[in-house]
C-alpha cells in the first residue's frame, strides 16, 4: 500500500492569492496604522455585520479572549452548564471568570449538549448554558432556548466551528443571547487568528469595546479594568480576503465530505454523523467519524497511530473529555457522561481542507479500507 510522500494534516489554512494580500498591505504601509481600530478593521466589522445580518458584532484578536470577555460583559457568575466534548478554550473561558463549569452529556448524533441533561443539572446557582455547535453542527436550538426561557438562564453559544452555518435561512448567530466565532488559522474560515462575538442586546457593544481595549473611554478615562484583545489590521485584511472565497471553500469541503461518506460507508465500524436536515446549510468544517472497535477490528487509537505510518495525521478532536484534564479533575461531575465518554473514545477527525485533492481523499479512504482488510 502506498503512503503519502508529504504529511497530510487534519487541516491546512486556505490562503487567498498572494497578490490580493500584498495589494492590501500597500494600504497599511501607506497609513502606518497597524492596530487599534484602524480603517481595515472598521471595514471588516461592517462586512461581517452585513454577512451576519446584524449590527451587533464585535471583533477580537482570538476566540478565547472573545469568549472570556463575553462572559464578563454579560456578568455571568456561579455555575454554567456546559459540554465536556469541546476544545479546552470553552471551559477555560469560564475558569478565567471564576465560574464553575457543570459538565453534562451530549446527544449521540451530532455530539451537541443533550437538553434533558442540561435541565437535570440546573441548580439555584446556575446562571447560563454554554453550548457548543461542535464541528459546526447546530445544537438543539429550540429545546435549549425553551429551557433557558423557563429557568431564566442566559444562553451562550460557542460557535467557533460554525462560521457560515445557517438554520432556516438565518445565520446561526441569531440563536441564543451571544455567539462566539473563532477565526483561527485551523478553521474553515480564518483571519490568521481572530474571534468575533455576535449578540442580541445592542447595549453590550460598548462594554465589549471597552473590555477589549483596557477599558479606555478616552485618553484619560478608564471605565473598567479591561484587557488587550484587539484584532490588528493584518488579521482584518486576511479576514476580508478569505470572506470573498467562503462559498467556494464550503462547496469544496462539501465535495470532500461526499467522497469520504461514499467511500467509507462500506467499511464496517466507521460511523458518520447523520447528514444535516434540509433546513440547515452546513459548512463541512470538520470530518468526524466514530471508529467502532468491535466492527472495524482495531481501536480508534490504533487506527490513529497506524494512519501516521501512511503520513496521514488525523486528530482526536475532542479527546480526552475536558473533565479528564488534570486542571479540571478536581471538579465534581454528577452526570455519568455516558455518550460523551463513548464518543471521546471513538472519535477521529479526518483531514479536510481546501487544497486537499479529491484523489488524496480517495487515497486516505483506500488506506483505511486496506487497514481494515488486512485485519482479516
Ligand atoms: N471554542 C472551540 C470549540 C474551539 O474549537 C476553539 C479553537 C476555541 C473555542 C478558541 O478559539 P481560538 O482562541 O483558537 O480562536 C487548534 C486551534 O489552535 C484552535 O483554534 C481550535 N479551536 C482547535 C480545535 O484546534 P490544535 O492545538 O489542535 O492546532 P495545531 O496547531 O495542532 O493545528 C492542527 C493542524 O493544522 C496541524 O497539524 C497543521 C495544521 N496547521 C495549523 C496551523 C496553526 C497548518 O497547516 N497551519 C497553521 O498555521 O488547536
Amino acid at each position: 500500500m502506498k503512503k503519502f510522500d508529504k504529511p497530510i494534516y487534519v487541516t491546512r489554512p486556505f490562503l487567498p492569492p498572494l497578490e490580493e494580500f500584498t495589494e492590501g498591505l500597500k494600504e497599511i504601509w501607506g497609513s502606518h496604522l497597524l492596530t487599534n481600530r484602524g480603517p481595515i478593521l472598521r471595514r471588516y466589522e461592517q462586512r461581517l455585520s452585513e454577512f451576519f445580518d446584524t449590527p451587533n458584532v464585535c471583533l477580537f484578536n482570538n476566540g478565547t479572549l472573545a469568549l472570556q470577555i463575553a462572559l464578563q460583559a454579560m456578568g455571568i457568575s456561579g455555575e454554567v452548564i456546559t459540554t465536556p466534548f469541546t476544545f479546552v478554550a470553552t471551559t477555560h473561558a469560564l475558569y478565567w471568570n471564576k465560574i464553575r463549569p457543570v459538565f453534562v452529556d451530549i446527544e449521540p448524533d451530532y455530539y451537541t449538549l443533550d437538553p434533558e441533561a442540561v435541565e437535570a443539572a440546573i441548580t439555584p446557582w446556575t446562571t447560563a448554558i454554554l453550548a457548543v455547535h461542535v464541528y459546526g453542527h447546530p445544537c438543539k436550538l429550540d429545546a435549549l432556548a425553551e429551557i433557558a426561557r423557563r429557568h431564566n438562564l442566559r444562553l451562550i453559544y460557542d460557535a467557533a466551528h460554525a462560521f457560515g452555518v445557517t438554520v432556516d435561512g438565518k445565520s446561526i448567530c441569531h440563536f441564543g443571547d451571544m455567539s462566539l466565532f473563532s477565526f483561527h488559522a485551523t478553521k474553515l474560515y480564518h483571519s490568521i487568528e481572530g474571534g468575533m462575538l455576535s449578540f442580541q442586546d445592542a447595549g453590550l457593544k460598548i462594554t465589549l469595546d471597552y473590555l477589549k481595549n483596557f477599558g479606555f473611554k478616552n485618553e484619560t478615562e478608564v471605565v473598567m479594568p479591561g484587557t488587550n484583545a484587539k484584532m490588528n489590521e493584518f488579521q482584518a485584511l486576511m479576514g476580508i480576503l478569505v470572506l470573498r472565497h467562503l462559498d467556494g471553500l464550503i462547496e469544496r469541503a462539501r465535495k470532500i465530505d461526499a467522497v469520504y461518506r461514499k467511500r467509507l460507508k462500506e467499511v464496517p465500524g466507521i460511523k458518520f454523523p447523520p447528514t444535516q436536515p434540509n433546513n440547515v446549510a452546513y459548512n463541512y468544517a470538520y470530518e468526524p467519524v466514530e471508529i467502532i472497535e468491535e466492527e472495524f477490528g482495531m481501536s480508534r487509537d490504533a487506527l490513529y497511530q497506524k494512519l501516521k505510518e501512511f503520513n496521514v495525521h488525523s486528530r482526536r478532536y475532542f479527546y480526552p473529555l475536558l473533565c479528564d484534564y488534570a486542571c479540571y479533575q478536581g471538579l465534581s461531575v454528577k452526570d455519568p457522561l455516558i455518550v460523551s465518554r463513548r464518543v471521546a473514545e471513538r472519535i477521529l477527525t479526518l483531514p479536510i481542507y481546501d487544497d486537499l485533492k479529491i484523489a488524496e481523499v480517495e487515497m486516505i479512504c483506500d488506506i483505511i479500507q486496506q487497514i481494515h482488510n488486512d485485519l482479516g
